[in-house]
């Protein structure tokens, strides 16, 4: 597929997915969510951490376009809802980390692209809200399930009650994004963030996310015992063998996903 609101770059195993409609701030219709959709159903193996961005210096992304949600019905609006969520879950559980790297406005749908990403750092310009009761919707790509997640229900409520848009430095003080730099030093610190997992084993990377990611919403024996079973399988991958022989041998491990 071609794509028109998406560019693409490939710095070796690290890709770098820029979501590009600078007319509209990078604000997100149907035609940008399918291209996502078909980028992330399709990404190739050898792509070991992905990063997720938005063009230009002033927008991560500014949310649903608003002009194509203006005309829509219940089935069309349940329909539209249904295709984003469904994006940004894909991105939730791709094998692979995902760095949000927020560089600008993050409001709405882009604070929910966001939020779908494993970890968050932003530019000090960055922005983020969940504005929608103030167009008369609710925040309809899992704002409402992620959010009080992250942050907590008390201050995720008051975000979506008041549609206030809060600072980089206030979201690095409630836990939203990780760490806050200068605009021109985020793509560099992203990428640093990523040679760093890049060191490491990635079946090993894989399964930490898919312990964390699903025994959040476990109880806690169910949650402790999918880490036990996740954790038994490293023991069947080449790179528990090399990772542990290496520090023995008191070398630097290489790992090769196997
Ligand atoms: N949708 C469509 N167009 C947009 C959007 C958007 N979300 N955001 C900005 N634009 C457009 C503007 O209309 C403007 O276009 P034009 O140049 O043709 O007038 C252009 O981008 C530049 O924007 P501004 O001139 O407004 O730039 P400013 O720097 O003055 O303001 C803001 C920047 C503060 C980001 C402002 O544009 C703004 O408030 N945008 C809307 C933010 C917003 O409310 N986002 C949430 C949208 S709702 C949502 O995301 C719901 C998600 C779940 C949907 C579920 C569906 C069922």
């Amino acid at each position: 597929m071609e794509y028109n609101f998406l560019k693409i770059e490939r710095k070796g195993a690290i890709t770098v997915m820029m979501v590009s409609a600078p007319k509209s701030l990078n604000a997100l219709n149907s035609a940008v969510l399918k291209e996502m959709d078909d980028f992330v159903s399709h990404l190739d193996e050898s792509t070991r951490v992905l990063i997720v961005t938005g063009d230009g210096e002033k927008s991560f992304v500014a949310g649903a376009d608003i002009s194509e949600m203006a005309h829509l019905g219940e089935q069309e609006g349940f329909e539209f809802g249904r295709l984003g969520a469904q994006v940004f879950r894909k991105i939730e559980t791709l094998p692979i980390p995902v760095i949000a790297a927020v560089n600008g406005f993050a409001l709405g749908g882009g604070c929910e692209l966001a939020m779908a990403c494993d970890i968050r750092i932003a530019s000090s310009n960055a922005k983020f809200g969940q504005p929608e009761v103030g167009l008369g919707i609710i925040p309809g790509f899992s704002g409402t399930y992620r959010l009080p997640k992250l942050v907590g229900q008390g201050y995720a409520k008051e975000m979506i009650y008041t549609g206030k848009v809060i600072r980089a430095d206030e979201a690095l003080r409630i836990g939203l994004v990780n760490a806050v730099y200068e605009r021109e030093e985020l793509m560099g610190k992203a990428l640093e963030m990523a040679e760093r997992m890049l060191a490491n084993a990635p079946l090993a990377i894989s399964a930490a996310k898919q312990s964390i990611n699903e025994g959040y919403d476990l109880d806690a024996d169910a949650a402790i015992a999918l880490e036990n079973k996740l954790f038994g399988k490293c023991f069947t991958t080449q790179d528990q063998k090399d990772g542990m022989a290496a520090f023995l041998n008191k070398q630097k491990a290489v790992f090769n996903g196997k």
